[in-house]
């Protein structure tokens, strides 16, 4: 609490609710001129001249070879899978969004969870040679919150079964490890663009790939198998981006450095006024070059006077939406939870995590008078 009371209590007006996220959008007269384009164009869709723009300028931005955009990040995920033609078991991580496991179940892939890292929240490298059966053919991880996983250990064991590496970097753009962009690790690492998310196309996805080849096998895979007008060569599925959320895409990258930018004030602002709070842990970064701020997410301990649901309550009572990702954990979902590895006894430390994490709200817009308010109930809570 020191911190805190050092601070002066310039309390926010929250009358209007602070969600724990809101889409960034630029100034309604920028993205015109790209609408008029469209509209003169009549290229709507298909692989039109955005979506090829936005394919070459991320590359740019992100520093990788070759980029697939989708229309969200689920069936990139999806698409992922099939155009590495993983079938049996996957090994994957139960402490993400649902889409990581269903993209599995829609390939008729049998999930196996793996614990994970207690400081990370990663899956825990240590825990997953001893989940592999002759069935498994692919590591699908998640970089959760956006802080890398291990890269090195994950890649080792991948090599020495013989398995592929799928990420789901859903939550990792704009992402760097010492050596360049987290994407570029792995078979196939897969972002999403939703309106949720660091960068946003309304909704949008992308898968990161290695080689040319591949990439061509993606791009068919996304056009229902076509080549050419008279060729399919696979059982696709329509998984384009349009040409709105494409030219939105190159109008959000030209403001991507300074969301970022505020993302990072407020993690260092939630972390000087946390940092006295009893029973409060900030979940740190897991050692990434450069990080993206794209949750905050807290750890709700023991000896915090409330209950991890008890603090989500009041917040809630104080108009603050926190969100408590990622709980329940998927393998506690129906279509989950009768695997063996679903079991918590298989998932203690994920079993913890999302019974104390509560992601704070973060986003660009998000006033310093407002985190104050956030810190101001989560410091006074039960006192
Ligand atoms: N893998 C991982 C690890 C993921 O986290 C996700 C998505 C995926 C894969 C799949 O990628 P996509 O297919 O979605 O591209 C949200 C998002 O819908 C989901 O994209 C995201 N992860 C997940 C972590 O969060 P909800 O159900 O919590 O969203 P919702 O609608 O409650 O939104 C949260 C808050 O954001 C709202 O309270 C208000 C604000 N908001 C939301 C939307 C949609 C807005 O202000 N404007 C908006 O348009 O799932």
């Amino acid at each position: 609490m020191s911190s805190i009371k050092s601070i002066a209590p310039i309390h926010a007006d929250l009358e209007s609710p602070i969600y724990v996220t809101q889409p960034y959008l630029p100034p309604l007269a920028e993205f015109i001129p790209y609408l008029t384009k469209i509209w003169n164009s009549r290229v709507l869709t298909n692989g039109g001249p955005f979506h090829q723009q936005l394919e070459s300028a991320l590359c740019d931005y992100l520093g990788v070879k070759h980029v697939a955009l989708f229309s969200n990040g689920t069936l990139g995920l999806v698409t992922a899978l099939q155009a590495l033609r993983i079938t049996g078991e996957v090994l994957t991580t139960p402490y993400s969004f649902v889409a990581t496991a269903h993209s599995l179940l829609w390939n008729g892939i049998k999930p196996v969870f793996v614990d994970i890292d207690p400081n990370t929240l990663n899956m825990d490298p240590a825990r997953i040679e001893a989940a592999i059966t002759p069935h498994t053919t692919a590591i699908m991880p998640v970089h959760c919150y956006g802080h890398p996983c291990n890269v090195e250990a994950i890649q080792k064991i991948a090599d020495n079964y013989n398995l592929k590496v799928i990420y789901d970097a859903a939550h990792a753009f704009g992402v760097e490890d010492e050596g360049g962009s987290i994407l570029r690790h792995g078979d196939l690492s897969v972002l999403s663009f939703h309106a949720t998310k660091v960068f946003n196309t309304f909704e949008g996805g992308a898968i990161v790939c290695p080689d040319a080849r591949t990439k061509q096998r993606i791009d068919h895979l996304k056009n229902f198998g076509f080549v050419d007008e008279v060729t399919v060569v696979a059982s696709g599925i329509n998984g384009k981006m349009s040409e709105i959320n494409a030219a939105f895409g190159m109008l959000q990258l030209q403001h991507i450095d300074g969301a970022m930018a505020r993302r990072r004030q407020i993690d260092a602002l939630y972390r000087e006024y946390l940092e006295g709070v009893e029973g409060i842990r900030c979940v740190c970064g897991s050692g990434e070059a450069m990080a993206n701020y794209s949750y905050f997410p807290i750890l709700v301990e023991p000896d915090f006077p409330l209950s991890r649901d008890g603090l989500y309550q009041l917040l809630r009572e104080n108009n603050i939406f926190a969100r408590r990702y990622f709980y329940p954990l998927i393998s506690e979902f129906p279509m989950y939870r009768g695997l063996p590895s679903a079991h918590r006894d298989n998932l203690p430390v994920a079993s913890e995590a999302a019974r104390k994490v509560l992601c704070l709200p973060i986003y660009p817009a998000l006033t310093n008078n407002e985190v104050f308010a956030i810190v101001d109930v989560i410091a006074h809570a039960g006192r």
